[in-house]
């Protein structure tokens, strides 16, 4: 069993990775809770700010503040040249071929809201089918649910095994006539699970099927190329991206979204408003109703290029390094259980004793000054199909180091004592 649980762990690490400078980058980071060094692993609820992000929404308010798109004064045109500079870094980031296919949104759960509303309730109907997985967060699950209750559309989901991995025959098997829309996470938020999306993608393509891919738990951990994928839909959070929270993105690829009707009306994404009519704006101001969240798209601008100065290939060898000691260290707890063993998994370790209630290991470490996160997080079937009710789980970014995970294994010590 042990032997077994070895053989998955990811291999360890880089050298090269200067984490005590990405550190330094991090202001929070040097914070106390309850008189102990802050050791932050909920990463997968929110991650933290550098620096950089933090200054560049101080300076928006401070001296760029503005509403972007509209007026022709100074302000104006500099806000707005900022945010749409944003947009352009995002369109690189993620590999968008154009920039108008990059929707500014609230965050991944507003993205996926408006595919479901939008694309969902124009192009499906009474007897389609959703392709989902049983490791939805939350809100790739319910905005499926509210579309088949509003047009008579099936729910089908993909099942995952026992090691939390998607189970690609059950996926292909489950492709039909009838499948309209395929729409799976990137990675799972309570397992960490990565799923083979690329596949996943060209089989539904195969079938002429639109793939919505919620990238939330992924483009924090490794480079994320839209095109290479070649899914039609990806959405993000750009406060889990090291950027604000309430901005987030849609990326669609422009002739879906063309044929698309606007998700909410209002000011920005009209051309013409009479009282007869309404011509909407084109691309991407046609889903950006209202005032967006201007200092949140400059900040995730400045949390982007700051990415961009770092070397993802050392940042996903050290966050394997990370997960890897973490595993091995938790693995060496008797009543520990791991939920989520898959092969293929990033920065995410749920964890369950068999007699202490999550909720309980989450306010104990929390008293040694270690955040993570205890409860469903927001994946109820994924508890459901492992047989418990919560779990505590750790997740990891890229300031996180090896002495984290040895502050969450003194916690968990304590947790023992506490329970002894
Ligand atoms: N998961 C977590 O602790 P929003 O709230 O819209 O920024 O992101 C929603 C969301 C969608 N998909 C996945 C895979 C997610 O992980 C999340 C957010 C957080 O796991 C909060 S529940």
């Amino acid at each position: 069993m042990k032997a077994a649980r070895e053989k998955r762990l990811p291999q360890s690490g880089t050298e090269s990775f200067n984490v005590d400078k990405i550190r330094r980058d991090f202001p929070i980071l040097k914070e106390r809770v309850h008189g102990k060094p802050l050791v932050y692993l909920d990463n997968g609820a929110t991650s933290q700010k550098p620096q950089v992000v933090i200054d560049a929404l101080n300076r928006y308010y401070k001296s760029e503040n503005s509403n972007i798109h509209r007026g022709v004064h100074y302000l104006s045109e500099r806000a707005t040249a900022n945010y749409e500079a944003a947009r352009e870094k995002i369109r690189q980031f993620i590999n968008a071929e154009r920039g108008n296919e990059i929707i500014f949104v609230r965050g991944t759960t507003e993205a996926i809201n408006l595919v479901a509303q939008s694309y969902g309730r124009s192009f499906l109907k009474a007897g389609d089918e959703i392709v989902i997985s049983a490791m939805e967060h939350h809100s790739n699950i319910v905005p499926w649910q509210i579309l088949c209750g509003q047009i008579g559309a099936r729910l089908r989901v993909v099942p995952i095994n026992h090691d939390g991995e998607f189970v690609l025959d059950e996926y292909r098997r489950l492709l039909n006539e009838s499948t309209k829309l395929v729409s799976l996470t990137h990675v799972s938020n309570a397992l960490g699970s990565i799923v083979p999306v690329k596949e996943a993608v060209r089989l539904a393509h195969e079938r002429a099927i639109p793939v919505l891919l919620d990238g939330a738990q992924a483009v924090p951990h490794f480079k994320v190329d839209v095109q290479d994928i070649g899914c039609d839909f990806y959405a993000f959070s750009g406060h889990k991206l090291f950027g604000p929270t309430g901005v987030g993105v849609l990326y669609g690829k422009a002739e879906l979204l063309d044929a698309m009707p606007p998700y909410q009306g209002g000011g920005d994404m009209i051309s013409l408003v009479t009282f007869e009519k309404t011509h909407y704006n084109v691309l991407p101001y046609k889903f950006e109703a209202g005032t967006p969240n201007i200092a949140g798209g400059i900040g995730l601008g400045a949390a982007i290029d700051y990415l961009n100065g770092l070397n993802w290939e050392e940042v996903c060898a050290h966050e394997h390094d990370l997960l890897a000691y973490a595993t091995n260290a938790l693995s060496a707890f008797e009543t520990i259980r791991i939920i989520g063993t898959a092969q293929d998994k990033a920065s995410v370790l749920s964890f369950v004793f068999d007699h202490i209630h999550a909720h309980d290991v989450g306010t104990i470490l929390d008293q040694e000054g270690v955040a993570i996160r205890a409860g469903h997080h927001c994946a109820m079937p994924v508890m459901q199909r492992f047989g418990v009710p919560a779990t505590a789980r750790a997740s990891f970014a890229l300031y996180n180091n090896r002495e984290d995970v040895d502050a969450l294994v003194q916690g968990i010590h304590r947790v023992l004592k506490v329970f002894s």
